[in-house]
């Protein structure tokens, strides 16, 4: 594992993207393998508190009948219904007090697989005076992807964590990294 300790500057932040139990195998759309990235993601978490950097974490937040869900013509089953215990963050992820919660996926007209998606993220970034964001959390293929390549847009330099990510579908990850890539996303530990 690498060490954020040395990694993690000033004007730096940690961002981790719907690290919610329902992304969690036994719940509602279950990515595999997502139980390993939760003591990396705590690793992160502990060097971004000791230097000083701003930790921000997102969550899906969807009303019930949400457009992405299957039995409304979406792509997925029923997840991360607000206030339900399956929206809540993972409990082994040691997020701190004055962790920045993203809420995303709440509207009724479209989803927001990005954490930038009509939330006012990059101005709260600016505000922070955030240069450079290191990504981890869930899914790869989803809302990581939609996310980082946000950042890119907003004029970031980003490294996704690749230890700290894993994907809904194996393939769709591999496309999702070479799409980082080429959007000139830092994949650590490649
Ligand atoms: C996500 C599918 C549906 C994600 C959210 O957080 O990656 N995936 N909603
Ligand atoms: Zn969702």
């Amino acid at each position: 594992m690498s060490q954020p300790k040395t990694l993690l500057k000033d004007h730096h932040g940690l961002l981790i993207v719907d690290v919610q139990n329902d992304f969690f195998p036994g719940w509602e759309l279950p990515v595999e393998g997502a139980d390993s990235i939760v003591a990396v993601l705590n690793k992160w978490i502990g060097a971004a508190q000791a230097r000083e950097i701003p930790i921000y974490s997102s969550r899906d937040w969807h009303p019930i009948r949400h457009l992405s869900f299957k039995d409304q013509g979406g792509l997925w089953p029923v997840h991360c219904l607000q206030d339900s215990p399956g929206a809540w963050f993972h409990p082994g992820l040691n997020l701190p007090e004055d962790t920045v919660k993203i809420t995303k996926g709440v509207r009724f007209d479209q989803d927001q697989n990005s954490a930038f998606d009509q939330t006012g993220f990059a101005e709260q970034l600016s505000r922070d005076a955030v240069t450079h964001l290191w990504v981890g959390g869930l899914a790869l293929d989803v809302c990581v992807l939609a996310t980082v390549l946000d950042s890119r847009r907003e004029g970031l330099e980003v490294n996704l964590i690749r230890e700290a990510t894993k994907p809904v579908d194996a393939k769709e990850g591999e496309k999702a990294l070479q799409k980082m890539r080429e959007a000139g996303v830092l994949i650590l530990d490649e």
